[in-house]
């Protein structure tokens, strides 16, 4: 059911007031861009392949060249993905207001920032960035680290010095969050007066604790799904819709 006007304006109203806005993002925004999400029942990554196998240290070094085939295909979907509607009325709305908004996101593609986003908080990495899996030898002694880009070609592409494995540049189930970015994505959530969560199931944590956090800090909580989310419960308002269809009304 498409949210009634009378919830929009009430947001519209919101979005005015507050001095500043957090924007938690998940793989909901990039839909339409055509990227799929991980936990929609028929079309999410979780439904066709297994999380264990494939986004787990333990998977990783399980099988590191079926890993590397389903990243390198991951990767051609998002250079080839465009940014959307919602990603653009974030990042217009932003350069307006400057200062008032922050978008954090769990999404590791780049279209918050090809849409014009700046200082976007990544908690989730960037799956277009090469690291190593293990820590680098050098690195290991005090030296500069070996650069991931001058591995020697294969799948994954190796060190050749220590043999040491390429990997993405995201993060996996038990992994931690970059420790930067978790920071500056709780100090968003402490200080926000608004926080819209888009398009995010609410199933990973310490992501999805950002919402309850916000909430706990005194900020009121918007979220923008056209289904129920594990966040619903500390909303004041739920907007069931597409991202990318209220994204630009709310922030018109
Ligand atoms: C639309 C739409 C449209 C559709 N418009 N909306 C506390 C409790 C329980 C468990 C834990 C806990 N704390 C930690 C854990 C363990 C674990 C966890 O959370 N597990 C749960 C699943 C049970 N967390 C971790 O392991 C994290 N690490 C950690 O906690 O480390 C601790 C540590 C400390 C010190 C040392 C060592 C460890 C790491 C989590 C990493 C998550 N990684 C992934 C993969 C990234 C790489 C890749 O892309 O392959 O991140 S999993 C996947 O889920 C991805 C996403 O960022 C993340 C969240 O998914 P998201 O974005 O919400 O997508 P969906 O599909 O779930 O939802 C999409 C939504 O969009 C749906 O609601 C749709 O309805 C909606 N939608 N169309 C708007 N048009």
């Amino acid at each position: 059911m498409a949210p009634d006007d009378d919830g929009l304006a009430q947001v519209r109203g919101w979005i005015a007031d507050a001095d500043r806005i957090a924007v938690l993002t998940g793989a909901g925004i990039s839909a339409e861009s055509g990227s799929p999400t991980f936990r929609d029942a028929q079309s999410g990554l979780w439904a066709k392949f297994d999380p264990a196998r494939l986004a787990s240290p333990e998977g990783f070094a399980a099988d590191p060249a079926l890993v590397w085939g389903w990243y390198a295909s991951r990767r051609d979907g998002v250079r080839q993905a465009q940014p959307n509607a919602a990603h653009r009325a974030l990042a217009d709305w932003a350069a307006v207001h400057r200062g008032r908004l922050a978008v954090v996101t769990q999404n590791v593609d780049d279209l918050h920032q090809r849409a014009g986003s700046r200082d976007v908080i990544r908690l989730h990495g960037d799956i277009l960035e090469d690291r190593w899996f293990d820590t680098c030898r050098r690195q290991e002694r005090g030296e500069p680290p070996c650069d991931p880009a001058s591995a020697r070609a294969g799948e994954p592409p190796t060190c050749a010095d220590c043999g040491n494995r390429v990997r993405p540049g995201v993060v996996w189930f038990g992994e931690p969050l970059p420790v930067a970015a978790l920071d500056a994505a709780e100090q968003a959530a402490r200080r926000c007066a608004l926080m819209l969560v888009v398009g995010t199931s609410g199933a990973v944590y310490p992501a999805a604790g950002l919402a309850r956090t916000a909430r706990r800090h005194g900020a009121r909580v918007v979220i923008v799904n056209p289904h129920e989310s594990e966040l619903d419960d500390v909303a004041d308002l739920c907007l069931r819709g597409p991202a990318a269809t209220l994204l630009p009304r709310l922030l018109a």
